[in-house]
């Protein structure tokens, strides 16, 4: 199992859906980002920070709203550890886009080692297993070979066929029930089992919670973070975690 060694305080927040037609969202991170880097002893993303990523090329020309995002993250990574997770969204993120921005990326799922004990830290994506059509494309799209086709691609070309997918998946998800697009339990279980940890964090569904279930006879937390939109919802959504000593507190992005 992949451990990350964590201290103090850690904020976490996931599917903040960053891009070019979300002012209000960046604006919203860029400040949370700020308050992260006052008040965190690290910073986790674990996934779908970017509405959609098409390869760390990107960085070299970056339009103005990824330059504020990028310049906003690289500030963070100078003061705190931050550490980034791949989302169904920006799967893409990888080793050259960590190094320019001086973060980390995060193991799939990653084992925290927090001040408050174990816990186990994905995008959850990978626990929708009765949405058979989202993990057929989920299996294709992590695989090296396409991954290396995908990216051998022009950036228009790639932008042209990310938006594609987006189409496809908006109306794809009109016909899913609610049911078959969030997790399934006995994928849950199996990872409270394999892990043999009592918290399991997650983002991907939008179904921000805190789920107490019994695996095993153990008590066990799953604790679900919100999505971000300030630009068309209303109040603004969003939100973070926060891990500290005393255990796990959801924060409001509307009540910050
Ligand atoms: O993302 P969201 O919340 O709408 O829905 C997800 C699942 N969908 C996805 C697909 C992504 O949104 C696509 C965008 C990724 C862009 C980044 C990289 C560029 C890669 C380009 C790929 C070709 O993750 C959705 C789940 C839902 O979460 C809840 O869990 O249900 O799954 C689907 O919608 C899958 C569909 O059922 C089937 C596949 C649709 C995509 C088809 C690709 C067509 C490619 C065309 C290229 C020319
Ligand atoms: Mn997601």
């Amino acid at each position: 199992m992949n451990k990350v060694a964590l201290q103090g305080p850690v904020w976490l927040a996931s599917d903040i859906h960053l891009g070019p037609a979300t002012p209000a969202t960046s604006e919203a991170f860029l400040g949370f980002l700020e308050a992260a880097a006052d008040e965190a002893a690290a910073l986790l993303l674990p996934g779908d920070i970017f509405d959609a990523w098409i390869g760390d090329d990107v960085i070299q020309a970056a339009p103005p709203w990824l330059a504020a995002a990028l310049q906003g993250l690289k500030r963070i990574a100078g003061r705190i550890p931050l550490w980034l997770g791949r989302g169904n969204r920006d799967f893409l993120m990888g080793a050259a886009l960590a190094d320019a921005l001086g973060a980390r990326l995060l193991p799939e799922p990653a084992l925290l080692e927090t001040e408050y004990g174990r816990v186990l830290l994905t995008h959850g994506d990978e626990y929708c297993t009765d949405d058979a059509a989202y993990q057929q494309f989920r299996a294709m799209v992590r695989n090296p070979q396409w991954q290396e086709q995908f990216l051998a691609k022009s950036i228009p070309e790639r932008l042209a066929m990310a938006q594609e997918a987006r189409g496809e998946s908006q109306a794809a998800n009109q016909m899913k029930s609610a049911e078959i697009m969030d997790v399934n339990a006995q994928a849950v279980e199996n990872a409270f089992r394999t892990a043999q940890v009592d918290t399991i964090v997650h983002g991907h569904t939008h179904r921000p919670a805190r789920h107490v279930l019994e695996v095993d006879g153990r008590r066990c937390e799953r604790w679900v973070l919100p999505d971000w939109d300030c630009d068309h919802a209303s109040p603004p959504r969003g939100g973070w975690l926060v891990i500290d000593r005393d255990g796990l507190t959801f924060y409001d992005l509307d009540a910050a």
